[in-house]
């Protein structure tokens, strides 16, 4: 299996996490965004987005990490992180769904105009961006932190790729600054997170960038 990914980005934190968690065996394919690697015709052959991360198994290609996490999740059942019965596996696909709708464009707007915008060339971040990410990052955090208010994880009692979907933004809290400060729900369950082996071993891979 390969894995084509940006260490630094958050959406391949996700994807790395879940496959460090799982203990599958991958071949990482660096897609360096800096250098526009996501742009190369042999790239868009595999993911006509132009995005990263894309997962290749055999000849199967598949993009989208939340569907990358799920599919590295069926190779093993056993781990729980994607339990078989249907309301949890539809609890996930809510909470995954909502990821990707609702709190990953919220934290990218600030993880792009706080964190990476300059090193594109960007400039300063742009306020009326930042108020537009600030604005939807409450309306975000406040679901997120009143949902895990007597909750351990997001879905089934347990540990779950959930988990992982969601808690990949946290990795840029301290960058992109994201206002976490009136959200000690969220914070605890972060710093739970931040704890499981596969997390600190993404983490550094992260911080090196590959
Ligand atoms: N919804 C997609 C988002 C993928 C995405 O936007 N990836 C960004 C990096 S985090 C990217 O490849 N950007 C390069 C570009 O837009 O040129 C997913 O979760 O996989």
């Amino acid at each position: 299996m390969r894995l084509h990914v940006f260490p630094p980005s958050p959406r391949a934190f996700k994807v790395l996490a879940v496959a460090h968690h799982l203990g599958i065996d991958y071949q990482l394919a660096l897609c360096d965004l800096t250098k526009g690697e996501q742009k190369s015709a042999a790239y868009a052959a595999l993911n006509p987005n132009q995005r990263m991360p894309t997962l290749e198994d055999g000849d199967f290609k598949l993009w989208e990490s939340n569907a990358i996490i799920q599919y590295l999740a069926t190779k093993k059942p056993g781990s729980g992180l994607l339990p078989a019965d249907e309301r949890g596996r539809a609890d996930i696909a809510r909470w995954q769904f909502w990821e990707s709708t609702t709190w990953d464009p919220a934290c990218a707007i600030l993880v792009y105009e706080r964190a990476i915008k300059r090193f594109f060339g960007g400039g300063a971040p742009d306020p009326v961006e930042v108020e537009k990410g600030l604005q939807r990052f409450h309306r975000a955090a406040k679901v997120l932190n009143v949902h895990l208010r007597g909750r351990t994880y997001v879905c089934c009692d347990r540990l779950t790729i959930a988990d992982f979907a969601i808690g990949a933004d946290l990795t840029m809290a301290e960058p992109a600054q994201l206002p976490l400060e009136g959200y000690g729900e969220i914070r605890r369950w972060g710093e739970m997170l931040a704890e499981l082996p596969a997390w600190q071993r993404t983490r550094a891979m992260q911080s090196a960038g590959r």
